[in-house]
């Protein structure tokens, strides 16, 4: 498959494209003999990331060479894996596809998109064939174990879901972050080439970082000040800091003002929480919230920018909100300096606009819990339910809402319905459980909260699919797997981290090289899937006869409707396009393909109100859905200020928080040899108190549990970690049985999703909430159990 290596020795050729790894978007340049990858290095003539790289993007280079690496699809029989031709297998998957749909309706199959889609322009542009053809409202993604509460706001608030605010880290003056860890993530949801070098130049100008974090990890290091808080707390602290700036009159919201609705009702919500009111919950001094908002009110710009740690928690859609109002009410939205839009040559916000996709929200419900769709996704945490749990809705559903009903939910949940116009639109719910699953580029087994308990569920499924390169902890219950090529080896084009980047810029590169002649790109194995489960639909209305004239109709359509054109007609009619017209100085694909080291297309602009969604082009400061989510705050803070207190230290219980590590990625890199060397790194991190009280010390491995599972992992004592409070990278727990991992599995370390719950998640948005884990540590085998 393979070119083999020594024959007809070349000179060494220089590549240059972008590293999909991550949302930093590198320039790299690959040094290639034939489909040898000697070297990847940092391309300093790319223009927004001018040179920089991390060690990660040598994996792109063992990704392509890795004997694990699946190259052929292959089939479950009931003696192991067997690898069969792309066509029977294509047809066998979307035979049992539409034979499910046909028997138990189309919500009986459901699908599963990862995070590396969103890295690969051509995927996210075919993707929606697939959705289309499959017609299932059990459509579950990454997102809801990502940035869901970022794209709900910008939806609640502007009025599409990727209108997203940018921090403007290379001209503001005071940066202020919540829960990231930029030095190991390389930035998110703020694509930032050399993020660490930015935000050094922050304070090299005079300006000021601060950083709000259970842990003080790697950024802490290049910052002016850490402060340590308690996990799930920040919309306290945000609600504390907006009531100094309300109380001090130091709420100027500038030039906006006009736009925005709801200033007095959010004002009135702030008020409420003072910081001596936060100041406990949050473990942060009331003097100190109340500084903290001063400087960030007195800086010539500010803004305020949070990820994981903010958006995977008890309140993530709160906190995500709560921060785009904070640089609001500041007169830092829209503004130099503050939170800015991007305007790249591919406006998702505006495509978003014209297909429908600027957000939704409570369309649907899912079946078992009642958790909301938005966009048409449902909350990943439900997908081990939706298999498990048998019968229609009525039943079950019917049982759950007197539960809600006690919550005081389903009133709320009711009011939601109504106020989208839904009630009643949609009675005849879910039929029944999912039987049939597809997974393209996803590995929910390790990456999904509860992961224990999918795993425990996926086997139950008549029939799974996986698109993915590896056989791995979630594909191995897939009846069929059929991988992709690699990463060198297509096209790339960022769609969607320019979206979020902190400067307009576009690259376009080929592939490295051709993929090998009996490879598929994901695109060509989606577009075929969609149009085979198609097909295999019709046959059963049609006959097989209509149904493949239809078929190869439609083939001959989506044919001409390559990824490449499509990204053409998105280019020339977006932002900076010629719009066909041959005097414009604008970009079209050739023009950009002139560019091997890609186009600087400057920096952010003020841009509102006119590229609001919204109707009226106003903003939304309070809106209703955030309003309503404000009682489970005021539960939530009683609960912590009340006496009888369930807190941590009560019940001997410590908050468990994720982290990331710079040499690996999410859970799929670590079958790279040169990722995974060194000293093993799958270790929980504990604050020496805490320890002390256990009689635990560096080194020992430690049984780390919760009301859902338990892992063995090493310790790693340090007072980087707030009291009371430890931390696990996700990822790891590469010991399964039945996977082709080689190397990962001799690094297996544990799941971090082993120990998280799918009951606890952001309750308005219906996003993980990682951070809500608790657990109880002792010497793995000294361990009470129970
Ligand atoms: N506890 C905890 N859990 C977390 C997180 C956390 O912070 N804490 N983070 C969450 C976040 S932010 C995310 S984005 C998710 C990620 O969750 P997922 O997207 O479900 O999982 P990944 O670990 O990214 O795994 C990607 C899968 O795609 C495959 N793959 C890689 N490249 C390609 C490709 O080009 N094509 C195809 N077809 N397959 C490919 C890999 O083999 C792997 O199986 O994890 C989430 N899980
Ligand atoms: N090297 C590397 N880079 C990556 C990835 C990777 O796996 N490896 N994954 C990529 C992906 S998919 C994503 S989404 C991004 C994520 O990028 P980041 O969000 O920057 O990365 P994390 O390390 O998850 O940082 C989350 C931080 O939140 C803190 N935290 C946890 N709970 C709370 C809380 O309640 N409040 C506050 N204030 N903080 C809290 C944690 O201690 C942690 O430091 O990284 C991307 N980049
Ligand atoms: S920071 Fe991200 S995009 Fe840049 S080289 Fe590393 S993995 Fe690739
Ligand atoms: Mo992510």
């Amino acid at each position: 498959m393979r070119a083999p290596r020594g024959i007809g020795k070349r000179m060494p050729r220089l590549h240059h494209r972008t590293c999909n790894l991550c949302e930093a978007v590198c320039g790299i340049t690959v040094e290639l003999e034939g489909t040898t990858v000697l070297a990847i290095r940092g391309d300093p003539d790319d223009p927004f990331s001018r040179g920089h790289i991390c060690p990660k993007a040598v994996a792109l280079a063992d990704l392509q060479e890795d004997p694990d690496r699946l190259r052929r699809p292959l089939r479950r029989t009931a003696s192991g894996w067997e690898e069969i031709g792309w066509d029977e297998a294509l047809d066998e998957a979307a035979g049992r596809i539409a034979e499910l749909q046909a028997t138990h309706g189309p919500d009986a199959v459901a699908l599963y998109t990862g995070n590396p889609i969103a890295h690969d322009f051509a995927t996210a542009l075919v993707i929606g064939r697939l959705d289309r053809a499959l017609g299932t409202r059990n459509r579950f993604s990454s997102s809801s174990l990502d940035e869901l509460p970022l794209s709900l706001t910008s939806w609640a608030m502007f009025g599409n879901r990727f209108l997203a605010p940018v921090p403007d880290i290379d001209r503001t003056d005071f940066l202020l972050i919540l829960g990231a860890n930029p030095a190991a993530s390389n930035g998110s949801a703020m694509t930032a080439p050399g993020v660490m070098g930015r935000i050094a130049a922050i304070r090299g100008r005079g300006g000021a970082v601060v950083l709000v974090d259970p842990r003080r990890h790697e950024t802490a290091a290049h910052v002016d000040r850490h402060v340590f808080i308690r996990p799930n707390t920040d919309a306290f602290l945000l609600l504390g800091i907006l009531a100094v700036l309300f109380d001090e009159g130091l709420a100027r919201p500038g030039r906006l003002a006009p736009r925005m609705d709801g200033l007095p009702a959010l004002e009135a919500l702030a008020r409420r929480f003072p910081p001596e009111r936060v100041a406990e919950a949050t473990a942060i001094p009331a003097e100190q919230i109340r500084v903290l908002a001063r400087e960030f009110a007195a800086a010539p710009s500010a803004v305020c920018y949070g990820r994981m740690g903010v958006s995977t928690q008890a309140f993530g859609a709160v906190c995500h909100w709560l921060m785009t109002a904070l640089n609001a009410v500041s007169g830092n939205l829209d503004r130099v300096g503050g939170a800015m839009f991007s305007r790249p040559a591919v406006d998702l916000a505006l495509g978003a606009a014209r297909t429908g996709h600027r957000g939704a929200f409570g369309r649907w419900r899912s079946r078992v819990r009642g958790l909301p769709e938005f966009d048409g996704e449902l909350p990943a945490a439900a997908l081990a339910e939706e298999i498990e749990t048998p019968g229609a809705n009525g039943g079950i559903a019917g049982k759950r809402s007197a539960l809600f009903a006690s919550r005081g939910f389903a009133g709320q949940r009711s009011a939601l319905f109504a106020s989208r116009g839904f009630a009643g639109q949609r009675s005849a719910l879910f039929a029944g459980p999912i039987r049939g699953l597809v997974t393209v580029a996803g590995n929910p087994v390790l990456s999904a909260p509860g992961g224990a308990r999918l795993e425990r569920a996926l086997p139950g499924l008549a029939y799974a699919v996986a698109i993915d390169m590896y056989l791995n902890e979630t594909t191995r219950h897939a009846h069929l797997i059929l991988p992709p090529s690699g990463p060198l080896e297509r096209e790339h084009f960022d769609l969607v981290y320019y979206v979020y980047a902190v400067h307009n810029a576009a690259k376009f590169a080929p592939a490295a090289f051709p993929r090998a002649a009996d490879a598929r790109h994901d695109w060509e194995i989606l577009a075929e899937l969609a149009l085979r489960v198609r097909r295999a639909k019709r046959a059963r209305k049609l006959g097989r006869v209509l149904a493949a004239i239809e078929s190869g109709i439609r083939r001959w359509i989506e044919g001409r409707l390559t990824p490449q054109r499509l990204l053409n007609v998105l280019i020339r009619s977006g932002p900076h396009g010629d719009r066909w017209n041959p005097l414009s100085k604008g970009l079209s694909l050739a023009k950009l393909k002139q560019h091997m080291h890609g186009v600087d297309l400057g920096p952010h602009v003020p841009c509102l109100p006119e590229r609001l969604f919204t109707r009226r082009k106003r903003i939304a400061l309070a809106p209703s859905l955030f309003m309503e989510d404000v009682a489970r705050l005021e539960a939530d803070l009683a609960r912590r200020l009340g006496s009888d207190s369930t807190g941590p230290d009560a019940a001997d219980e410590l908050e468990l928080v994720g982290r990331r590590q710079l040499r690996s990625n999410n859970s799929w890199l670590h079958n790279s040899p040169r990722l995974v060397k060194g000293k093993e790194r799958c270790t929980l991190l504990m604050h020496p108190s805490d320890a002390a009280a256990r009689r635990l010390e560096t080194g020992v491995r430690v049984e780390v549990r919760s009301a859902v599972g338990a892992i063995h992992v090493p310790l790693e004592v340090s007072d980087a970690m707030m009291p009371g409070v430890v931390s696990l990278p996700h990822g790891w727990g590469h010991d399964r049985p039945g996977t082709r991992l080689a190397v990962a599995t001799a690094h297996a370390g544990a799941s971090l999703n082993d120990l998280t719950n799918d009951a606890e998640l952001d309750a308005l948005s219906g996003a993980a909430g990682f951070s809500r884990a608790r657990v109880r540590v002792s010497k793995a085998g000294a361990a009470p159990r129970g």
